[in-house]
């Protein structure tokens, strides 16, 4: 009888699916749902005080500008962190001309998780450090590179800690890190220099026309840029939500969700030109910027940004949590 034969089935999968939880052939839409939800992996929680090292490890290298001693040393470390952590990691070298004509040895460096896999997403931040402090209140100092502990470390330092995480936990789509060099080597505002387009995020740019992939893609992109601050808001940047306005949605609601209200704020910030505005435009990769805005200020930006005082004392744990935590639910929320 047919109808006793459909029944016998459905008795075997329903005990098939009862027993195993992963690996099990099956085929129809309820048991489908099921494995799929078995074999997802659980967000791994993000350790604070790991990023927390991982930031001021950097800071003790030394400001890391372009063509200097530390920046060498510094790119060293960071690409052999991603190797330790388990990601394929290629050192770019990408030859940029500054502003005033320097010709930069620019280094991205990209980690990539399952390599192979065709859904994947892009995670990236700047590791290079301002080579002179235009905003610190004391203009003798103004040409002195600055720490960029928040400024630079603090989104290389969260993206370690994640990349310590997919290690240890695994991930199903794959997921590439990227460290951008020379975005903070735009032209300085102390001195009166003529307009000139296109000086900040060359690293960036350089990678745009050049990815380490023919034809890259990813799904979407998140930057974070000065992630580290005690207090920081993050604000919804309009470059952001004019190119990934679903993306944007997601990522704030996600740290709604767990607890993070203070930290993102629904209410729009300013348009930030940063590394996202090349990655959007140049690649066509939806990218938004996860960076802190303060509008009272007279730069809209953290107090000490690009002064001597961007320094670990500009760094707290609980912010770095905020983000590293929202970040990772992000992604292993990915389908
Ligand atoms: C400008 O100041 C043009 N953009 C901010 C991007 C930036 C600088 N992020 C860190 N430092
Ligand atoms: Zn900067």
């Amino acid at each position: 009888m047919i109808f006793r034969y459909f029944s016998t089935a459905a008795l075997i999968l329903l005990l098939v699916s009862g027993c195993t939880n992963s690996g099990t052939k099956t085929s129809g839409g309820t048991q489908s749902a099921s494995i799929e939800k078995s074999t997802s992996i659980k967000t791994p929680a993000f350790n604070a005080d790991s990023a927390y090292s991982y930031v001021d490890k950097q800071v003790a290298f030394g400001p890391r500008v372009p063509n200097t001693k530390p920046h060498d040393l510094c790119a060293d470390y960071l690409a052999g962190e991603l190797k330790r952590f388990g990601a394929d990691v290629i050192v770019q070298d990408a030859p940029v001309t500054a502003f005033d004509g320097t010709e930069l040895k620019a280094k991205n460096i990209i980690g990539q998780y399952n390599k192979e896999k065709k859904n994947r997403v892009l995670l990236y931040a700047h590791w290079d450090s301002r080579p002179f402090a235009d905003h610190d209140p004391d203009p003798k100092m103004r040409n002195t590179p600055i720490p960029g502990a928040n400024d630079g470390a603090s989104g290389v330092g969260v993206l370690m800690e994640i990349a310590r995480q997919i290690n240890k936990a695994g991930i199903n789509i794959g997921v590439d890190i990227i460290f951008f060099d020379a975005e903070d080597y735009g032209t300085p505002e102390h001195l009166d220099l003529p307009y000139k387009p296109d000086t900040w995020c060359l690293g960036t740019q350089y990678w745009c026309n050049h990815p380490h992939v023919e034809d890259y893609s990813a799904r979407w992109g998140i930057l974070l840029d000065m992630v580290g601050a005690p207090d920081a808001v993050f604000y919804k940047e309009l470059y952001s939500k004019k190119f990934a306005p679903d993306l944007l949605d997601r990522v704030w609601n996600i740290a709604a969700d767990l607890g993070y209200l203070s930290y993102f704020s629904f209410e729009d910030g300013g348009q930030i030109v940063d590394d996202h505005v090349y990655v959007n435009n140049l690649r066509h990769i939806p990218s938004i910027d996860i960076i802190q805005h303060e509008p009272m200020s007279d730069t809209n930006f953290n107090a000490y940004w690009h002064t001597l005082k961007d320094d670990m004392s500009n760094i707290d744990k609980a912010t770095l949590k905020a983000v590293g935590q929202t970040v990772l639910q992000v992604i292993y929320s990915e389908k």
